[in-house]
């Protein structure tokens, strides 16, 4: 890569705006020191590497994981009392093989990061809730959520119940980094992995959640948990595909106050996407922001490895495909959030950069994300495989 082709941005320094596509982004560092205790990690570089080209309509982002001291992934991200959380699954090596139905993801708790600025210091607040103390729970903790609701933090998790069946259970705290205290049983009617919820201006809650393959949605076809269900999707590329599911939660945040219904998502010319549709159909890792009073609907299409998003006037959809928010990164599963802070949006994911393309062992990063006049996402792309080859 010709050291001429990129600009070095200073984080603090204003960014030029120039019609696109014209590519600028955000890096943030940290190193760790201490995996177990909490820590504070001084950021040693909060410079950005950024590529400016002219050849397509894509960012070239470059980050650096945000902790090294352990293995972060799946990484929700939210603004409470004026600071960053992030509530990332937490990655171990567990020593059990990989399979398409995701085993060797077997994490067994949370830890929760903060930062007082992007690009800023990231402090690790130590185990938030560990498996053991979830009486209901079997095994395998997925990618989390959490929320806020009169002066309490609700912590959001997908894990496997004794009987091998992902449920969603809640977690309650005073303080946004825990320790979070888990309800005794799962949250009535839920099922499937990746919880993510979203408030609206009128404080109404909704959760959104489901994934494919080892989330287990497939299984859930008729209602009833169907244990000889197929072990990835429908099987029926011409039919709708499977979508994620929505329901509104009660002001006690701890229960659904609906049935859980689907999330439709429809193509550019108002079709609902087809399972055959891999590029496009939804996968796993909901998520829910609102920009310019629309909201976007994002997600993993998972076996093709893209965030992509799709946009709606209503919190229940439906949701028209847009296009692409993030590319493949290195390692096989994508997730992400999408935050605004001191008024810029950022985009929180993951990469096995650390672990140097291990796909149970990811690190989360974070860069800010652009919007074009029109309020169209710019998508990026920060895999470093790509970006070594420029
Ligand atoms: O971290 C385990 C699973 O991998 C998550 O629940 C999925 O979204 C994928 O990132």
């Amino acid at each position: 890569m010709p050291e001429k082709d990129w600009k070095r941005i200073n984080m603090s320094r204003p960014l030029i705006r120039i019609a696109l596509p014209v590519i600028l982004l955000s890096a943030t560092g940290c190193f760790s020191q201490d995996a177990k205790s909490t820590a504070e990690m001084k950021s040693k570089d909060t410079s950005s590497v950024t590529k400016i080209t002219t050849a397509s309509d894509t960012l070239l982002v470059q980050s650096k994981p945000l902790i090294s001291s352990i293995y972060t992934a799946d990484p929700s991200a939210h603004v409470f009392d004026g600071k960053i959380y992030i509530y990332p699954s937490h990655d171990i090596e567990s020593g059990i093989a990989e399979t398409d139905n995701g085993d060797h993801f077997n994490m067994k708790d949370y830890h929760i990061l903060s930062m007082d600025e992007i690009g800023g210091s990231v402090k690790d607040h130590g185990v938030a809730l560990d498996v053991s103390s979830i009486p209901w729970a079997g095994k395998q903790l997925w990618a989390p959520d959490a929320a806020y609701k009169n002066g309490k933090y609700y912590l959001y998790f997908p894990v496997k119940d004794k009987e091998g069946v992902f449920r969603i259970g809640v977690a309650t705290s005073n303080k946004p980094q825990g320790p979070f205290k888990p309800q005794p049983k799962p949250m009535e009617g839920s099922y499937s992995i990746d919880p993510a919820v979203f408030t609206d201006d009128d404080g109404i809650s909704y959760m959104y959640f489901g994934g494919i393959w080892g989330g287990q949605l497939q299984k859930w076809e008729r209602g009833k948990f169907n244990p000889g269900g197929s072990k990835t999707d429908l099987m029926q590329d011409d039919k709708p595909a499977l979508t994620a599911k929505i329901a509104k939660l009660k002001d006690n945040m701890l229960e659904f106050a609906e049935a859980p219904r689907d999330v439709v998502i429809l193509d550019e010319d108002g079709n609902v996407i087809k399972g055959g549709d891999h590029d496009k159909r939804f996968f796993e890792a909901a998520w829910l922001h609102k920009y310019q009073d629309k909201y976007y609907f994002s997600y993993s299409t998972g076996d093709t490895h893209k965030i992509v998003y799709a946009t709606g006037t209503s919190p229940y959809g439906p949701f028209t495909y847009q296009g692409v928010v993030l590319k493949p990164v290195l390692g096989w599963t994508n997730h992400h959030s999408i935050v605004e802070f001191k008024g810029k949006w950022y985009l929180f994911y993951h990469d096995c950069e650390l672990s140097k393309g291990q796909t149970h062992l990811r690190n989360v990063k974070v860069t800010e994300l652009h919007y074009d006049k029109d309020g169209r996402i710019i998508p990026m792309d920060a895999n470093v495989q790509n970006i070594a080859n420029q």
